[in-house]
């Protein structure tokens, strides 16, 4: 409740940064007219403008299409995990391990995780002001453990734990309020499975949530996203305000945490080229409820006692710095983005986000 209010407040200085800068308004920018988006305008603006592209190789920034323009994108986005963390301090190795009084009281601990997703992403200006969007997404997780029996026996690499597949799917319309505004509603749709199994200790359980491929609800995620442009177009801004509400709970008997997810950027043009900086902040809530079949991996006697099983270590906050660089030759366009948190704080005992890259291409007709 707390994030959907600051979603709210989030919304409504956004709404006023936009009135702000529609009084600035000089009537001294002709050549703006008719062009749907900074990111998005392929014909050249006039001498000393420049085509902008929009900074959404990272998260994606909402904007309209002209009616009848398509646009589809292919994003790969890494995230590399490492080492532990609870609350906002680390947490060593040797502060993990079963039944030998240390501070957490596991005998599987991760030590690392990479996600990779790629995804693919197809918007179709329906008019001028409404565009459409579907995205799909391929995700591949690897985690790293350790193993800990207690009594002073020494810790033992565990073969990686994988899962694969296609993730949850997005519908989202997008409407252009005004030149600065654009407002969105996305539903994401459950098509990523909840039902990866993995072994541990050879025995196979179904994998902890962070495992998983979807959130198995649907969920609503309104959206609402300011844009600035500069009177020469070769600096653009803006910020964007994103709510995740998972409408019930999944098959599993749980549903992942709520989250507001806010980002703000200034990117500037150089010619075909364009550099930005992003500050990325996102505020997840718990799980709520549990997955039975999870649970087992909790039990002492016949699981294998995992921080990631319990559904109380889910959820925090964290804040990135990114910066990127995007590049377009006609409809095409690259980009890549780099980032690490700058502030991470989670709910009880987790992996922590050490980097991450985004790399896409996209095409407009
Ligand atoms: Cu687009």
């Amino acid at each position: 409740m707390k994030r959907f209010i600051l979603f709210v407040i989030m919304c409504l200085l956004l709404n006023w940064a936009a009135a702000g800068a529609a009084d600035m308004d000089t009537d001294a920018q002709p050549c703006h007219e008719g062009h749907e988006h900074a990111g998005h305008s392929m014909d050249n603006m006039g001498a000393g403008a420049q085509l902008l592209y929009n900074p959404a190789f990272g998260d994606d920034i909402y904007h309209t299409h002209p009616a009848g323009m398509w646009m589809v994108n292919y994003k790969y986005m890494y995230t590399n995990m490492s080492g532990l963390r609870s609350g906002s301090n680390n947490v060593d190795t040797n502060s993990v391990g079963w039944n030998s009084n240390k501070p957490y009281n596991y005998m599987m601990i991760p030590t690392g995780m990479t996600m990779n997703m790629h995804m693919f992403m197809v918007m179709y200006g329906v008019t001028d002001r409404l565009t459409l969007m579907g995205m799909a997404n391929y995700q591949a997780n690897n985690m790293e453990m350790l193993m800990n029996m207690g009594m002073g026996r020494p810790y033992m690499s565990q073969p990686v734990m994988r899962t694969e597949g296609f993730g949850d799917t997005e519908l989202r319309g997008i409407y252009k309020i005004n030149k600065y505004l654009v407002g969105s509603l996305g539903l994401s749709l459950p098509t990523g499975s909840i039902k990866q199994t993995a072994p541990m200790m050879g025995m196979e359980f179904r994998a902890p949530y962070d495992m998983q491929l979807g959130s198995g609800t649907y969920d609503l995620k309104p959206a609402l996203t300011y844009n600035g442009l500069s009177g020469d177009a070769k600096w653009n801004w803006g910020g964007q305000a994103m709510y995740t509400y998972h409408i019930s709970k999944n098959d599993g008997g749980y549903s992942l945490g709520d989250s507001l997810k806010l980002t703000s950027w200034v990117q500037r043009a150089f010619g075909p080229a364009a550099t930005w900086l992003r500050l990325a902040f996102n505020d997840t809530g718990r799980i709520r409820g549990q997955d039975s079949e999870i649970q087992k991996i909790l039990d002492p006697v016949t699981g294998a006692p995992s921080p990631d099983a319990d559904p109380r270590n889910y959820g925090g906050r964290r804040l990135d710095g990114l910066v990127g660089a995007s590049i377009h030759t006609g409809r095409l366009g690259f980009g890549v983005e780099g980032g690490i948190p700058i502030y991470q704080y989670v709910n009880g005992l987790q992996l922590k986000t050490s980097w991450i890259l985004n790399a896409g291409i996209q095409v407009m007709f």
